[in-house]
């Protein structure tokens, strides 16, 4: 007798019926408070050795429909390991067909990181000394959105900005963040070593911890886009843009970078503030240096492929990257992971997963050090 179930931290599907291993009918479930869907994470039990075949009777109304060409679901039967299982897109359905070796395992649009994980990685960094955490204030549900300051603090200092994770379902992006946090908190490490001496951090590493744990895809408790909020934020509607662009307001902003993972394109990638009305040569300048570095840092990388730039002036002044970059005429970026995979290195077992969001977020530092001489005004 199969049984799937999604009642657990980030866990989300709709089953229609599952009752025949061959004929697992399912549909993606919406964020809880708005239309978005494509997030799907689920357990499937007492399936060992049978074919599976299940389907996604809805995936043509998901938030990006050409996220599920050349796409393939991940799964793990320790929650740790995840791999890629056959799947496909045919007329509007989505299906996974794998036969499980065992009687219990999981699976998800992306290798998960769960609020434990979260816990964990706030509590790592504090013991390391280095690192200061600050309640900025809660979120809809009642969590914490907590602040992490790594430096000196000093006037002088750079400050460099990092959030991750405005939208729940890009969990790359809180991946991507303990691999930053892991190099930066390293006393051995050069790059932080000097960095720490020039630059004060200030990382939040999951801006939307309710959303996380409800399995949304793009939206908070109340249904807010948060990377749509940047504008006029509230404190009931999106306090978790309100509390945090509060401190930046307080801080300052010298580099600013916005981490985010994109259903479609298989690629790395970053998009700038070429739109915003503040950009001007210098920003333009810098922008170019940091992805060259960035590049020669990591081959996962490359600035061919992304989103069309914003014509001048033209830039959706509701998103973080515009709204931070054009209020504090400082470098930033919104930096984009594969759902998929990065087609110029592919892993037909993995795609883009976990560990290789870690290993960018450790070579991110290498760009952030090319570029920190030229970043104060
Ligand atoms: C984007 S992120 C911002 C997109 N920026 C530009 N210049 N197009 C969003 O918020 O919709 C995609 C994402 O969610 O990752
Ligand atoms: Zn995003």
């Amino acid at each position: 007798m199969l049984k799937i179930t999604a009642n657990f931290d980030a866990g989300s599907v709709v089953v229609n019926d599952a009752a025949d291993p061959a004929a697992i009918r399912l549909s993606l479930r919406p964020d809880n408070a708005s239309g978005f869907k494509q997030w799907f994470y689920f357990r499937l039990q007492g399936a060992a050795y049978q074919n599976c075949v299940m389907t996604f009777d809805n995936a043509a109304e998901s938030a990006y429909p050409e996220g599920w060409e050349d796409y393939a679901a991940v799964a793990s039967y320790d929650r740790r390991n995840w791999f890629r299982v056959p799947s496909s897109y045919e007329n509007g359905v989505f299906s996974i067909n794998h036969t499980p070796l065992a009687n219990s395992i999981y699976y998800a649009y992306f290798e998960p990181y769960s609020h434990e994980q979260h816990l964990q990685l706030l509590g790592d960094a504090q013991g390391s000394g280095l690192c200061q955490i600050d309640d900025l204030g809660s979120t809809v549900e009642g969590r914490d959105i907590n602040l992490l300051t790594i430096g000196n603090q000093a006037e002088s200092d750079l400050k460099i900005w990092v959030i991750a994770r405005q939208h729940p379902g890009e969990t790359m992006a809180e991946w991507f963040v303990e691999g930053l946090l892991g190099r930066l908190l390293d006393p051995q490490d050069p790059t932080a070593r000097a960095l720490l001496d020039r630059a004060t951090f200030y990382i939040v590493p999951n801006m939307n911890p309710d959303g996380s744990v409800l399995g949304n895809l793009r939206t908070n408790a109340a249904g807010a886009n948060l990377n749509r909020e940047w504008e006029t934020p509230t404190v009931e509607k999106s306090p978790e843009v309100y509390f945090v662009r509060e401190k930046m307001l307080e801080t300052g902003v010298d580099l600013f970078l916005d981490i985010h993972g994109d259903e479609s394109i298989p690629f790395v990638f970053m998009a700038g503030t070429e739109g915003v009305p503040a950009y001007n040569p210098r920003t333009a300048a810098l922008e170019t240096a940091f992805k060259h570095a960035f590049a020669t840092a990591s081959p996962d990388f490359q600035d061919e492929h992304g989103y069309p730039k914003d014509a001048p002036g033209q830039a959706n002044m509701t998103m973080a990257t515009a709204w931070v970059g054009n209020r504090f005429d400082c470098l930033a970026f919104t930096l984009e992971m594969p759902f998929k995979d990065n087609h110029n290195l592919p892993d037909d077992d993995f795609g883009w997963n976990g560990q290789r969001s870690l290993r960018l977020g450790e070579s991110v530092l290498s760009a952030i050090w090319a570029v920190s001489a030229d970043l104060k005004k």
